[in-house]
């Protein structure tokens, strides 16, 4: 299953049997006072640079997400999403609760863009399911829904299902909808990493579509979680994960070496080609 994003002209392919395909959440301002004050001015300086950071570090595509309290976000993320497209070509990762926002972005972004996101609500799939057949963007699913979240994977797989059929029914392609297994800390629930690689597998097996999910939620409240969201990382990608929102920066090099050491990677090249790339930023 192939889940086809655009920027201004270049393509990147999200493939089921393919590399991992990284989507760069560095322009998000949780943690980021700097991020919030410059975009507050109208500046886009930051956001670029920590755009082009990301890409030199190996992301893919790029979630964009301006939300910070007191936002007019249906002003800020189209600004945000024209300011980066005219310096980068890069398809983009739009990520906000407000349809109206997604939508707003949807006007002005160039190729085509991936929705972040619908999720099994009542409420979200008729705001958000026709933007995205509108503006023919592919949507990430969450696998949660009017009763909330729950942790059997069979709910999620079933929520996913639902997510899937409802686009579908309306002309989305099967292969422009992501599904999200909701990634969620481990620290306070013992269960939550089990549940989301179960989910995977499931929604991997049965529906066969493109997975991704955030790289760091699991690890959240504890130490050390470079090693913790990398295991968790590994044993999802092996479930079916194709396409994580992580900092290229910190899982670059280890979503390459899960790529050779599933034979999708010949000859090392791009294993060695990071390395090097790594080595020449030094
Ligand atoms: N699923 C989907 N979308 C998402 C998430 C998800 N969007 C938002 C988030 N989760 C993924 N994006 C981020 C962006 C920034 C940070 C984490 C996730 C972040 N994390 C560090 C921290 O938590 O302290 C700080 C910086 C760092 O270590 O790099 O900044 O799950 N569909």
């Amino acid at each position: 299953m192939q889940t086809i994003l655009k920027g201004k002209s270049k393509e990147v392919v999200i493939d089921t049997e393919g590399p991992v395909v990284i989507i760069g959440e560095s322009i998000n301002p949780t943690r980021r006072k700097k991020l919030v004050a410059t975009l507050k001015e109208h500046n886009f300086e930051f956001v670029l640079e920590l755009a082009r950071t990301q890409m030199e570090a190996g992301a893919d595509v790029l979630d964009v997400n301006v939300g910070f309290p007191g936002v007019d976000d249906e002003a800020l993320l189209p600004e945000t999403v024209k300011a980066i497209q005219e310096a980068i070509d890069v398809p983009l990762c739009l990520d906000s609760p407000n349809p109206k926002a997604i939508e707003a972005a949807l006007k002005v972004a160039a190729g085509k863009p991936l929705i972040n996101s619908v999720n099994g609500e009542e409420k979200s799939l008729q705001a958000v399911l026709p933007i995205a057949k509108e503006y023919g963007a592919a949507v990430i699913g969450l696998v949660m829904d009017d009763n909330g979240i729950t942790n059997d994977p069979e709910k999620r797989f079933a929520i996913a299902e639902k997510i899937l059929n409802r686009a579908t029914s309306m002309g989305i392609p099967r292969e422009d909808v992501v599904i999200d297994p909701l990634a969620m800390a481990v620290s306070a629930e013992p269960s939550a990493c089990m549940v989301t690689l179960e989910t995977i597998k499931l929604v991997h097996d049965r529906l066969g579509l493109n997975i991704t999910q955030g790289a760091s939620n699991i690890s959240f409240g504890l130490p050390n979680r470079g090693d913790l969201n990398n295991a968790h990382m590994a044993i999802s990608i092996w479930n079916g994960l194709t396409c994580p929102i992580a900092n290229a920066y910190k899982i670059t090099a280890f979503v390459r070496a899960m790529d050779l050491i599933r034979a999708r990677d010949d000859f090392a090249m791009r294993f060695t080609e990071h390395y090097q790339n790594m080595e020449a930023l030094k």
